[in-house]
């Protein structure tokens, strides 16, 4: 309960914010940054057929998770029970409050993939991004 009710108090400083920034990934690599309990940008953009590195950066004082992938796999982290992940899974990691983690994710054709954090309340709140993949 003191989880929720310290998101509670995150959430309403961040409310508003809403950042859609863009940032694309030639290089293999983007930078999200979490501050409020929203991810900055919102939206990235990188080319298929290449592996992409995630650098996840929570400033906030709670933790939370970063997990890519399509609608289905978010929403079976949204309706799962597992709650920590160690990084053995591509694209899917923990992120504790004030720390810098790092996950790799192979983007293997154009499509919409997404990016969530689903920590009870997170996702709904809006804890999500858009990875937009071209050809
Ligand atoms: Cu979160």
């Amino acid at each position: 309960m003191k989880v929720v009710a310290v998101f509670a108090a995150v959430a309403a400083l961040g409310a508003g914010a809403g950042c859609t920034a863009r940032s694309d990934a030639a290089s293999g690599v983007v930078n999200i940054e979490i501050h409020h309990s929203r991810f900055v940008p919102a939206a990235v953009s990188v080319g298929s057929r290449q592996t992409v590195r995630f650098v996840v950066r929570n400033t906030d004082p709670i933790d939370h998770e970063f997990i890519v992938g399509d609608q289905a796999t978010q929403d079976r982290h949204e309706h799962g029970a597992d709650d920590h992940h160690d990084g053995s899974v591509p694209g899917e990691i923990s992120v504790p409050a004030g720390t810098t983690v790092t996950t790799t994710y192979y983007v293997d054709r154009r499509r919409q993939l997404l990016y969530g954090c689903h920590l009870p309340g997170h996702w709904a709140y809006g804890m999500r991004g858009v990875i937009r993949v071209s050809s």
